[in-house]
C-alpha cells in the first residue's frame, strides 16, 4: 500500500513536469506502459493467494484510475495551452488598412467646379442646384425661347417625354430661384447639362456654370467686372482681360460672347447678357424696378485650359492613367 501511494504521487509529479504531448506519452509509459510500474503490479497479482488477490487488485485499480485521471487532466491542459498559443500567434487586426491600396482623388471636373464655387462664394454668390430633368417651361418657355426656336429641335435636346427634357443648360435652376426668392439675387448654378451632340469637341453630357445677379442698379459694367475678376483669380493671371462681342441669346438683351486674352490671342470662354425683360416677367419680377445680368461658362473648357488637357474626351474615358495625375 505504501508503494501504491508513492506511485500515484510520482506519476502526478512526472505529469506536471511535462509541457508537451511527447514528454507526456513517455511519462505515461513509465506507469501504464508494457513494463510500467502499475502494469508490473497487475501482472504480479497472479502470484497472490485467492484471499489476498481481490483487495490488492482493487487497491491497484484505484491508483491506476488516479494515474489515468492525472494523465487526462494534463493532456487536456497541454492541448488547451497549445490551442491558446496557436490563437495568439494567428491574431489578426481586422481594422488595419489593406496593403497595396492607393488613395483615390477627385475628378478634374469636380476640382474645377469646387474652385469655381469657392471663388464666386468669396464675392457673395450663393450656389444653387436643381433637377437634371426639367419641364419644357423651365428649360425653354420661361427663358423666352419660342415654340419654333431651333434650340427646341430634337437634334439638340434629349426628350424624356412630351413634357420633360434633360436640361440643356442650368438656367432652369435660376428660373426656380427667381420664382422662390426676392431680389437682390446673386447666384451661380453649376451642374451637368445634356445636348444631342457627340464628337471630338462635344460630349452629350457636360458641365456648365451660369451666373445671375438681379438687383435694382446692376449693369453690364458690373458683369464685366465680375467675369474678369473671376477669370483672373481662376487662372491666377492678374493681366488677363475679357472682351465682349455682340451676339444673340433669346434670354438676354443685349447679349454678348465673351473672349479672354490667352497666349497673345483671344479664346472664346462663354456667353452673357442682361436678362431679357420677358424672362423677368415669367418669374414675377418687375422689369421696371429690377434688372439683371447673366452669363454661362463651360466647365470642361475651363478645366482643359487650367490643367493643359488637349482632348475633351479624356474627362469621360475614366482612364486611371489620366485621372491619377489629379490625385
Ligand atoms: C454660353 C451662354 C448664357 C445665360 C447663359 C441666363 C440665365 C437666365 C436668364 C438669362 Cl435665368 N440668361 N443665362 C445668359 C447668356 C448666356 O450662356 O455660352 N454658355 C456656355
Amino acid at each position: 500500500m505504501q508503494n501504491l501511494e508513492q506511485i500515484l504521487i510520482d506519476a502526478q509529479r512526472d505529469f506536471t513536469a511535462c509541457n508537451n504531448l511527447v514528454d507526456l506519452e513517455q511519462a505515461k509509459a513509465k506507469y501504464l506502459g508494457k513494463s510500467g510500474a502499475l502494469t508490473e503490479l497487475l501482472k504480479g497479482l497472479g502470484k497472490l493467494s485467492n484471499e489476498e488477490r481481490p483487495a490488492a487488485g482493487a487497491a491497484i485499480n484505484v491508483v491506476k484510475q488516479g494515474v489515468e485521471q492525472a494523465l487526462l487532466a494534463k493532456r487536456d491542459a497541454i492541448l488547451a495551452a497549445e490551442q491558446a498559443q496557436k490563437l495568439a500567434a494567428e491574431t489578426l487586426d481586422v481594422t488595419l488598412p489593406a496593403r497595396g491600396k492607393s488613395r483615390g482623388g477627385l475628378h478634374p471636373v469636380t476640382l474645377t467646379l469646387q474652385r469655381i464655387e469657392e471663388l464666386f462664394h468669396s464675392i457673395g454668390f450663393e450656389v444653387a442646384e436643381g433637377p437634371e430633368i426639367e419641364t419644357d417651361f423651365y428649360n425653354f418657355t420661361a427663358l423666352n425661347i419660342p415654340e419654333d426656336h431651333p434650340a427646341r429641335a430634337m437634334h439638340d435636346t434629349f426628350y424624356v417625354d412630351d413634357q420633360h427634357v434633360l436640361r440643356t443648360h442650368t438656367s432652369p435652376v435660376q428660373v426656380h430661384f427667381m420664382q422662390d426668392r426676392e431680389p437682390p439675387l446673386r447666384i451661380i448654378a453649376p451642374g451637368r447639362v445634356y445636348r444631342v451632340d457627340s464628337d471630338a469637341t462635344h460630349s452629350p453630357m457636360f458641365h456648365q456654370v451660369e451666373g445671375l445677379w438681379v438687383d435694382d442698379q446692376v449693369s453690364f459694367a458690373n458683369l464685366k467686372g465680375v467675369v474678369q475678376d473671376f477669370l483672373q483669380r481662376f487662372f491666377e493671371r492678374d493681366d488677363l482681360v475679357v472682351r465682349f462681342r455682340p451676339s444673340f441669346f433669346p434670354f438676354t438683351e443685349p447679349s454678348a460672347e465673351m473672349d479672354m486674352s490667352w497666349n497673345g490671342g483671344w479664346l472664346e470662354i462663354g456667353g452673357c447678357g442682361m436678362v431679357h425683360p420677358n424672362v423677368l416677367g415669367h418669374v414675377g419680377i418687375d422689369a421696371e424696378k429690377y434688372r439683371g445680368f447673366a452669363f454661362g461658362l463651360g466647365v470642361e473648357r475651363l478645366a482643359m485650359l487650367r490643367y493643359g488637357v488637349n482632348d475633351l474626351r479624356l474627362f469621360f474615358d475614366n482612364d486611371l492613367r489620366f485621372l491619377k495625375q489629379f490625385s
